[in-house]
């Protein structure tokens, strides 16, 4: 058994002491001072100081078979400081300096982390038993999602027979959430409000003549509203018309939570997600019905196991920030591309035209799923283009991968944009936001790649596959082809051009690297 797993025996701790070190010293305070103001093992003082020296100095050593260790380390925190101001910098780094891609160590404060940099190895990182999600979940759940260290064992008992809450999570949503009547009835929760609203609020467009918003702020409160209506009911929204946006600054802590800074740092992020998980418990209170029944059914699942109303009220939060946090900045970035290139807006009206009645209420999804070829190009090239999803698996038992042995104890991380801008996969424009890539001819001697949609692996993959990915396209094209068929969109003149801001810390899904406003006006 390796020193640095006693030493931390779960993710929590690890990250936890990491990054704590790392965002401080960005923000350019006194080292020492900082040091002893974070929890965990590193409220040091000296003694503890020689011992993470010793493993940092074991963290630079690799074991035998283990995957080079990546140039660039400094003593005590290894790769730390780069991974806490710029972890996608770092993934990119260690493709670049490794020979075909192959997986690569980093050392983390002494905790070792292996990347894995090709689809090959991904997969196989995907398949294996001994790589565990269920630790990295269930670290989560206490430290992001405000869930009760009691509450997450209750979690893992199986009273029931149905086996621990953690693990048999992928099934539930795999099944809750499966093409067919499962997926038809929360598609269905979705329209039946999404066509009102939209009716409703062009309306008030044609009032106002046009309205000029703040792109990123709009698509998150007219696509939140209809899509956490469509899982909540009503209730959530009516109880606290607030949620969306507290739900945008948990977005901003989630990574402070994460890190486990000290109580008295977080009080805004705890308040602010306490508040959430409360009104989630205020609307069951209620008896209110209208909450989509699979969730129902997960509370009752942990009522079995003995959790109390708080940590119900946590796991449906979880749950509801799932079907936002990815879904809300994917549908920016997919409008934002639409209107940054004015020569699509033609073809595209002219592909989704025939999915709508004469008030432009979609009367025929299926069509835009199957018969707009440029929209759900774009989609999946905004997919693509500002993914920033990382798998992360906890190694349970030493493991071979492509000849190299990675030890228990140590974490695997696999960032999905490496592969989603690979140039051998996309061709030389693997960096551009190419609106029509998987429409185009495959034609790779004119340098012009077109590999198909299944390449790009923005849900993730392996028992973690997004369960949510065929409802999201379902929501966020047929709310996309909704906007466009009902009003213009321009850009406000005189902007520079948004990129994904790659630094930022994310569930899934870069944000944009500036504000972009945008001018709505009815159509003809
Ligand atoms: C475009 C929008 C979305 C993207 C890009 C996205 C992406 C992801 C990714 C990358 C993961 C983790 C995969 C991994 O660790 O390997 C994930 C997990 C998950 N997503 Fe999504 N997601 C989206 C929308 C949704 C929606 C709308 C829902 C709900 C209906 C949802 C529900 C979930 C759930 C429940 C999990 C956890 C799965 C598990 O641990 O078994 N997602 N998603
Ligand atoms: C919500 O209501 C259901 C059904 O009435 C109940 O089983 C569950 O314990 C409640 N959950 C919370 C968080 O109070
Ligand atoms: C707009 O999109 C078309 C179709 O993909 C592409 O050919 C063209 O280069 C794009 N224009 C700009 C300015 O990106
Ligand atoms: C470098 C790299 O990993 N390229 C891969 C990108 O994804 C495709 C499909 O998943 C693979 O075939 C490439 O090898």
């Amino acid at each position: 058994m390796s020193l640095d797993t006693t030493l931390s025996p779960n993710v929590g701790s690890w990250l936890q002491n990491a990054t704590s070190i790392v965002m401080k010293l960005n923000d350019g305070e006194d080292f020492t001072t900082l040091l002893t103001a974070t929890n965990g093992f590193i409220l040091l003082g000296t003694v503890l100081a020689g011992y993470v020296i010793r493993l940092s100095v074991k963290g630079s050593q690799t074991r035998p078979g283990e995957p080079p260790l990546l140039p660039g380390a400094v003593p005590l925190l290894g790769h730390a400081l780069k991974f806490g101001s710029d972890s996608n910098g770092l993934y990119e780094n260690a493709r670049d300096w490794s020979p075909n891609a192959e997986p690569v160590s980093l050392s983390l404060m002494g905790k070792r982390v292996y990347l894995l940099l090709n689809a090959r190895d991904v997969n196989a990182g995907w398949r294996a038993k001994s790589l565990s999600f269920d630790p990295v979940c269930e670290w989560g759940l206490s430290t992001m999602f405000g869930m009760s260290v009691e509450g997450v064992k209750q979690m893992g008992t199986d009273p029931d027979g149905l086996g621990g809450m953690t693990e048999n999570q992928h099934a539930f949503w795999r099944d809750a959430l499966a093409p067919g009547d499962a997926l038809n009835l929360i598609t269905q929760r979705f329209m039946n409000q999404l066509d009102s609203d939209l009716a409703d609020y062009e309306r008030s467009v044609r009032a106002a003549g046009s309205v000029t918003a703040e792109l990123r702020d709009w698509t998150r409160t007219r696509l939140g509203i209809q899509s956490t209506n469509a899982f909540a009911g009503k209730a959530l929204l009516e109880k606290d018309p607030k949620m969306l946006h507290k739900l945008a600054i948990w977005d901003l802590d989630f990574y402070l939570l994460s890190i486990g800074l000290p109580k008295w740092m977080l009080s805004r992020a705890n308040k602010n997600l306490e508040s959430m998980i409360q009104t989630w418990i205020d609307i069951n209170r209620t008896g209110s019905s209208e909450v989509y029944h699979p969730m129902m059914r997960r509370l009752e699942m942990m009522e079995v196991r003995g959790a109390s109303e708080w940590d119900k009220g946590s796991a449906n939060f979880c749950l509801w920030m799932a079907t936002q946090a990815n879904a809300l900045p994917i549908e920016f970035w997919f409008v934002y591309q639409i209107a940054l290139n004015k020569s699509l807006q033609p073809t595209l009206l002219a592909e989704i035209g025939p999915a709508f009645d004469e008030n432009n209420k979609i009367v025929n999804l299926n069509h835009l799923l199957h018969n707009a070829p440029l929209l759900n190009s774009i989609y999946w090239e905004s997919l693509r283009y500002t993914s920033g999803a990382v798998s992360v698996r906890e190694v349970l038992e030493d493991t071979v991968i492509n000849g190299y042995t990675f030890y228990a104890g140590s974490m695997v991380m696999s960032p999905m944009r490496i592969l989603n801008f690979s140039k051998d996969t996309f061709g030389p424009d693997a960096n551009d936001f190419v609106p029509d890539r998987f429409v185009r001819p495959h034609n790779p001697e004119k340098g012009q790649y077109n590999p198909g949609i299944k390449v790009v692996k923005s849900f993730g993959g392996g028992v973690t596959l997004c369960p949510g990915r065929h409802f999201a396209g379902n929501e966020i094209l047929a709310f996309t082809a909704s906007i466009l068929q009902r009003f213009k969109i321009e850009l406000v003149e005189g902007q520079k051009i948004a990129y994904p801001l790659t630094s930022a810390p994310v569930v899934g899904t870069f944000p944009a690297d500036r504000e972009v406003f945008v001018r709505l006006s009815p159509r003809n």
